[in-house]
């Protein structure tokens, strides 16, 4: 497991109303899967500060007092390594909306549209979002396809 590509996920829940802000992603990796928003590090930035500014860039809403909740490593069969740091949010300012990069998507947490996201999405995110717990997950894929998983949880 090379560290490859290092990313970032967002996923800010608004938890009066028990719901996550997620996104059709409209190009790039996953163009067309719903996740949540993020992107990739640049260099010399913090994780932490990717995060939110992937977020503010494809939404233009601010995520406050982001929590990293887990570590997501994934290996794709042509070559590719990603590592990806999950973080989560409950307050935030500015009203999501539709830029070049994303649609917003207000999704209640009891519905979770795992059919159109990544397939490793199932075995982490209502954790994260409801039981706010942390983890770390490592995921082998072929193109969209996953081929093995492991999960740990602490
Ligand atoms: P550019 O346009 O290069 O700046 P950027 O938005 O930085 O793109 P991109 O489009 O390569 O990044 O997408 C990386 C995003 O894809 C990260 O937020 C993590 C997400 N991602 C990739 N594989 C994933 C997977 N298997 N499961 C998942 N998210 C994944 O949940
Ligand atoms: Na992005
Ligand atoms: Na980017």
């Amino acid at each position: 497991w090379k560290p490859g590509v290092l990313a970032t996920l967002m996923f800010i829940v608004d938890e009066a109303a028990g719901r996550v802000l997620l996104i059709r992603k409209k190009r790039g990796l996953g163009a067309g899967k719903i996740n949540g928003p993020g992107g990739k590090i640049d260099p010399g930035e913090t994780s932490e500060h990717c995060a939110v500014r992937e977020t503010q860039e494809e939404l233009g809403v601010t995520a406050l007092d982001p929590v990293k909740h887990g570590e997501l490593w994934f290996q794709f069969v042509d070559g590719l390594a990603l590592h990806v740091d999950v973080y989560r949010a409950t307050r935030w300012e500015g009203e999501p909306t539709e830029t070049p990069e994303a649609i917003p998507l207000w999704t209640s947490l009891k519905e979770l549209p795992f059919e159109e996201m990544w397939a490793d999405d199932r075995f982490w995110l209502g954790e994260v979002l409801i039981d706010q717990k942390n983890f770390t997950g490592r995921f082998l894929f072929d193109d969209d396809t996953m081929l093995t998983h492991e999960m740990e949880w602490h």
